[in-house]
C-alpha cells in the first residue's frame, strides 16, 4: 500500500462521535516514548503529522488521522510513564477500554514495543489485553536503528517470548531509516481492504 494523503482528522479526550467515523481503523499502541507519533509520521511520510516529543507522557487524547480518505489511523496515547497519578492512570485505562469496546471498525493494532528493552508490565498487559480481547495485532519492535545485528539477535527472540509470538513476526522498524515502513504498509493495507 502507497499513502498517498495523510490529514489530521481530531483530538479525543474520549472516544466518540467524529467525522467519518465508521471507516476501517487501524490503532497505534504501546508505552510513552516507544515511537507511536514517529512510526505514524514515518509511515505518512509527513514530518509533524503527529506530535512527537522528548518528553514523555504529554499525549493523553486519542488523535486520528484519515490515510488515503480510506481508513483511520489512531494514535493511542502511551502508558507506563512514570510520573503520572494513580488517577491519572485509572482514567487512561478507562479511556482504552472505552477505546477498544466502541471502535467497531478496528482491523489491526499495531503494538510498538521498544527493541532495546525487555517488555515493561504495560507492555505485558497491553498484550494480555489484546489476546484476551481477540483483537488482530502485529507487534513492531521500534528504534532498530539503535540496536546492531548481533544485539537484535538476542533481542527479538526475549521479545517474542514475552508477547507470546515468534521472533519473525515481530516486525523491526526505524522512523529514523524508514526501515521496516514497506512491510508495515503492506501488512495495514491488507488489514484495511476488503
Ligand atoms: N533513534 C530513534 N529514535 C526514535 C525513533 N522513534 C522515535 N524516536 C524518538 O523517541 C522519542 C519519542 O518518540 P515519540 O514518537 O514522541 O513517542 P510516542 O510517545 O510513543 O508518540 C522522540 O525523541 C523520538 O525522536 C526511532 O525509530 N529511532
Ligand atoms: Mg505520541
Amino acid at each position: 500500500m502507497e499513502i498517498k494523503s495523510a490529514a489530521f482528522v481530531t483530538s479525543l479526550p474520549r472516544y466518540g462521535a467524529f467525522p467519518g467515523r465508521g471507516l476501517p481503523q487501524v490503532a497505534v499502541a504501546g508505552r510513552s516514548n516507544v515511537g507511536k507519533s514517529s512510526l505514524i509520521n514515518s509511515l505518512c511520510r509527513v514530518r509533524n503529522l503527529a506530535k512527537t516529543s522528548g518528553t514523555p507522557g504529554k499525549t493523553r487524547l486519542i488523535n486520528v488521522f484519515l490515510i488515503n480518505d480510506t481508513f483511520h489511523l489512531i494514535d493511542l496515547p502511551g502508558y507506563g510513564y512514570a510520573r503520572v497519578s494513580k488517577r491519572e492512570q485509572q482514567s487512561w485505562g478507562r479511556m482504552m477500554e472505552e477505546y477498544f469496546a466502541r471502535a467497531e471498525t478496528l482491523r489491526l493494532v499495531l503494538h510498538l514495543v521498544d527493541i532495546r528493552h525487555e517488555p515493561s508490565q504495560g507492555d505485558l498487559t497491553m498484550n494480555a489485553f489484546l489476546y484476551r480481547n481477540g483483537l488482530p495485532f502485529l507487534v513492531a519492535a521500534t528504534k532498530a536503528d539503535k540496536l546492531s545485528r548481533a544485539q537484535r539477535g538476542k533481542a527479538l527472540p526475549v521479545l517474542a517470548r514475552a508477547l507470546a509470538v515468534q521472533p519473525f513476526d515481530i516486525v523491526q522498524t526505524s522512523a529514523q531509516t524508514g526501515e521496516g515502513r514497506a512491510e508495515l504498509l503492506e501488512r495495514v493495507g491488507r488489514a484495511v481492504s476488503g
